[in-house]
Formats: C-alpha cells, structure tokens, sequence
C-alpha cells in the first residue's frame, strides 16, 4: 500500500512571478499582484503553490541567476511583503514552495565577485575555475549554447564552468563549504515558514571533474552539456546530504526538477527513502523537445503520447504536468492545431488531473491560454532563444523554418502575462508590461469564463473539487492505476482502484466520434458534455468527451 503522505491529495500550482499579477504598474508582475490573487487560486482549489524565483537577481535568466539567495528582489517587492505573503498563504490552509536554484547563482553574487578578485582564495573554489590547458576549454556546450567555459575576468590564463548562460557560474558541489553555505540557507528559508521547494536543473550538480570530451553532436565542434550529466555517476551522494541536513528534519515537501527518461532513477530519487517527496514527469511533453530536432516538428500523435504516460505510471508517484515556465502551453503543443476547444483543453485538463500522481497547473492553464505569436527575433526576451535558433539552422532549416521553430517552441510562449481581463493588457498591469500580452486576451480571459457557467476556469474548478471529493479523493491520491482499452488508438482510458472503489476514465482524445463497447458498466459521475450517449453495452463518444464511470 502506498504511503499516505499529507500532498499526496493536494492540488499545486506555479507561478511565473514576473507574468503572474502586477500591482504598482511598472509592467512587472509582484508579491502583493500574487497576495491580491491568493483567493482566486483558493476558489479555484489549489493547495499548494510553487513561486519560480523571486530572489534577488540581475534577470538574465529571468531570476534564475540569483545574486543574493536571501533577499527579494526589489522588482517583485521585500522581505516584508515575502512575510505577509507566507502568512496570507497559511491563514488559507495553502502551501508554499520556493525555487531553489543551486546549481549556479549569478556572476554577481558577492561569491563569484569575490572569486574574481581571487581565484585561488575561499570562494574561487566555490566554483569551478580551471587553468587554461590542453584539456581546458574541453568540447562541452552550454544548455543555452557556445561553450560551458568563460574565461574569468582580468584572468587570461582562468576558465570559469557555466552549464547554463555565462552569467550562471556553476556552484562546485565537490566543496564540503559550499554545500554547508547552501544547506544553512536552505533552512533559513525552511524556518522561515515555506513549506519545500520546486528544486531547479539538480541534475548539474554533479560534473565529470575529469572534463572528458564527447564526440561532437553539432558543426560548432561541441557536444551538450547534458551528455556529460547523463554519464556521470554519483550525484547521489550530494543528494542524500541535502535531504539528510535539510529536507528531512523539516519535513519539507520538495520537487525535483529531474529529467530521467528511461525511468531508471524513480526509485532512488522518490521511492520511499528518495531524494525528493516527488520529481515532475516531464516524458509527456518534453520527448516532443529533447529528442532531436526531426520528431520536435512531428505532428501531434494520441497513440504515442498516451503510451507514454501509461509506461511510467505505475513506478512512481509523480508530479504531473502539461507545461511550465520553459515549455510550450499545452493547449498548444498536446492539441492538434485546429482541435482547440472547450472539450479538448477541457479533456487534456481532467488527464493532468486524474492521473496517479500531484497535479501541477501552470498560471493561465486553468483558462486555456495559448502559445503567442511572435513577429520576428527580437519579440523575444528569453536568453536561450538565440540557441534554439541556431540549433535549428544547423540542423538544415531556412531562416523562416528555424523561426517558425521557436515561435512553436520558444520559452516565451508560456511567459506572456496572465489574462485576467479583456481590459487594457488583459488586466495584468496598468503600465506597459515586460512582456507582451498574447493578442487572444479578448477572447480568453478570467473576468470572461468567471461569469461563463461552462467555461474553462469553471470547468477546472469542478474538475479539481471532483478530484478532491470527499467520496473519490482517497481514490485518485493513493488508488493504482490500469491502462484500459489501449487498442483503441485515439481512446485515452484507464481505471483507478483504491480498496473497493473502482473509476474508469475515458476519453475520446479526437476531433471524430467514437463508439466503444465498454467491458463493464458503471454510474456516470464526470462529464464535460451535457449529455452522455449510450447504445446497448457501447458508449457513443463526442470529439474530446470525458465520461468517469464508477464500477464499484
Ligand atoms: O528550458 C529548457 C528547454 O527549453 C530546459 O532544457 C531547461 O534549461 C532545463 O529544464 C533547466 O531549467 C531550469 O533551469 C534553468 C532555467 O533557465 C529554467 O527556467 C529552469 O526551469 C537554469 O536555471
Ligand atoms: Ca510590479
């Protein structure tokens, strides 16, 4: 039987601070937008809430280059605010998680400044900083492009390792007064009241110090970083650690942003003596991205997609999501283009959310927003876009190819403002913001499908207080999980079992009506149609209907 922790029948949600909620109109989403919107989220259902970072940062990577770890910054507001925030979520039974980022901080951390001044001091070995050599810079390029190594200012001689942009100096792990730097802040924010942390890109941590090369992967004659990492054995060791000096004696709630394909990590990392509570399961959206460029451009399949989900369901409890921060939205990427609707964004909504494992939404999910359109290169703002262009240009595209490219795929489809209103910039400040907001806001908006009975948001509402009912609740947190009906190429089914208690979902993930003999009849208990049409032992599905039976 699995163990029954506490989250395990939450809700959570994440917020892209910047994009969430302005308050003061400088375009800039902040603390007290978020605090302002606490209620809507509780309405909405949601328990638990992820803040990607909101430390103090120059935003090179958007506050994930953070140059003090326990300071806010000024853009989304100050220590008090972050109090009051903490508090206003606890007084709603709501919880909240940080972003831990330690991987790397920013070349302007008092660390990294310190190190330049002097390299072979204390904090020059907070990082990694190699003499220039026959093996340094070795072939390894970084996630955002050019090579991992930088030479350190006013040092000829000096490389500085940077997995992600150069302003992101990778934090050396391998030093035991690191780690003690980053376990003392870590419980800093721990006894500061938030409840765990989403924990960023930790596969990093641990390096082949030996600065191997690879074979080549692209004609700049390097090869990604994540080769490396994907070799690299170890990292266990600094995991344990963290957990032991910091996690466990706080009973923290914590996320791993962990990428494992082939599953062989699940147990180690989240099984009952795991690293983590939980690790996102990133397979369903993220082989569409990460397995090279040809099937990046393949049009959306059910079949494929679904097995994917079904293969990993059953090894662990994972944290379920359909897009974040850093991805496509979903009803962009999992919907085939022209299938966009109330039923299929409402059916990719009751998949994300009746799945075995926690749910995660991101900001603006819960009313169906979309990919934006970009009109050329510098509409965008993330620094990683500059590689996903080059990448598909020396993969062979055209110049529009390789544009049409990352406007598909692009970071900052999912980091336009939230909509909240068909007002000007949808209501998400009263100034110009950062970024643009996507020009469907008339159409897709909160202030919209609040007053719409059969809109989106209260179709997410009625989804995520059915997940939670007192009657199925246990079911969907600690029920197993059957895939059901996998001949059926377009019928995404399966059923959940928790003592006695039996559900089966189905959905007919296609714009075509489907008829299906069912095996077993139950009691209809969730739809996203008015109607449900039986003929004899079969059920006549609409294009993206949902029905949940109950067997038992
Ligand atoms: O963004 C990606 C693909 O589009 C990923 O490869 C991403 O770089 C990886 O998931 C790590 O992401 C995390 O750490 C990065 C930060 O830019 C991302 O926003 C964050 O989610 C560096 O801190
Ligand atoms: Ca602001």
């Amino acid at each position: 039987m699995m163990k029954q922790d506490w989250w395990k029948k939450k809700v959570a949600y994440q917020i892209y601070p910047k994009s969430f909620q302005d308050s003061n109109g400088d375009g800039i989403g902040d603390l007290p937008g978020i605090i302002s919107r606490l209620d809507y989220l509780k309405e909405l259902g949601i328990d638990i809430i992820w803040i990607s970072p909101i430390y103090q940062s120059p935003m090179v990577d958007q506050g994930y280059d953070i140059s003090d770890y326990q300071s806010i910054d000024p853009c989304f507001g100050d220590m008090e605010d972050m109090r009051h925030l903490v508090d206003e979520v606890k007084k709603r039974d709501m919880y909240l998680l940080m972003d831990l980022v330690v991987n790397h901080c920013s070349d302007q951390h008092p660390w990294f400044q310190e190190a330049i001044r002097d390299p072979f001091g204390k904090y020059g070995n907070y990082f990694y900083i190699e003499k220039k050599s026959d093996k340094i810079p070795n072939n390894w390029r970084s996630q955002f492009g050019g090579s991992v190594w930088e030479p350190l200012p006013g040092h000829k001689d000096l490389y500085y390792l940077h997995t992600f942009a150069k302003e992101q100096p990778d934090l050396n792990w391998e030093n035991p007064d690191l780690r003690e730097e980053i376990y003392r802040m870590v419980n800093w924010w721990l006894d500061f009241g938030i409840d765990g942390f989403r924990i960023d890109a930790i596969m990093n941590i641990k390096k082949n110090i030996a600065w191997d090369n690879y074979p080549a992967d692209r004609p700049d004659g390097l090869v990604s970083v994540s080769k490396m990492l994907k070799e690299t054995t170890g990292i266990g060791e600094f995991l344990g650690e963290l957990k032991g000096r910091c996690f466990e004696p706080h009973n923290a709630l914590t996320v791993g942003e962990v990428f494992d394909p082939t599953g062989e990590r699940t147990e180690e990392f989240i099984g009952e003596e795991g690293y983590f509570s939980t690790m996102f399961f990133f397979d369903p959206i993220v082989p569409f991205l990460h397995d090279g460029l040809e099937t990046r451009l393949q049009t959306f399949d059910v079949k494929i997609w679904r097995d994917i989900i079904f293969r990993k369901q059953k090894q662990g409890f994972f944290a379920n999501v359909i897009e974040n921060h850093d991805q496509p939205r979903g009803a962009s990427l999992l919907i085939p283009e022209g299938d966009y609707s109330f039923y299929s964004v409402s059916a990719l909504g009751s998949i994300n959310l009746l799945l075995r494992g926690l749910p995660f939404l991101y900001q603006g999910q819960e009313i169906g927003m979309t990919n934006t359109v970009f009109s050329s290169l510098d509409d965008f703002d993330d620094t990683a876009v500059g590689d996903q262009y080059k990448e598909a240009i020396d993969f062979g595209y055209t110049p529009e190819e390789a544009f049409a490219f990352v406007s598909r795929y692009g970071r900052d489809n999912a980091r336009t403002p939230v909509q909240w209103t068909d007002g000007e910039q949808a209501g998400f400040t009263t100034g110009i913001p950062w970024q643009k907001v996507n020009p469907n806001y008339k159409e897709i908006n909160v202030e919209a499908q609040e007053k719409e009975y059969g809109s989106i948001l209260n179709f997410y509402r009625r989804l995520i207080a059915f997940r939670k009912s007192e009657q199925y609740g246990d079911l969907f947190a600690y029920g197993d999980m059957n895939a059901k009906y996998e001949s059926e190429d377009t019928i995404f089914a399966f059923e959940r079992s928790y003592n006695d208690q039996r559900i089966l979902f189905l959905c007919n993930y296609s714009a075509d009506k489907k008829k299906l003999e069912l095996e077993e009849q139950g009691n209809v208990i969730f739809v996203n149609y008015p109607q449900t049409t039986f003929e004899g032992n079969a059920i006549c599905l609409k294009p993206y209907e949902v029905v949940v039976l109950d067997l038992s």
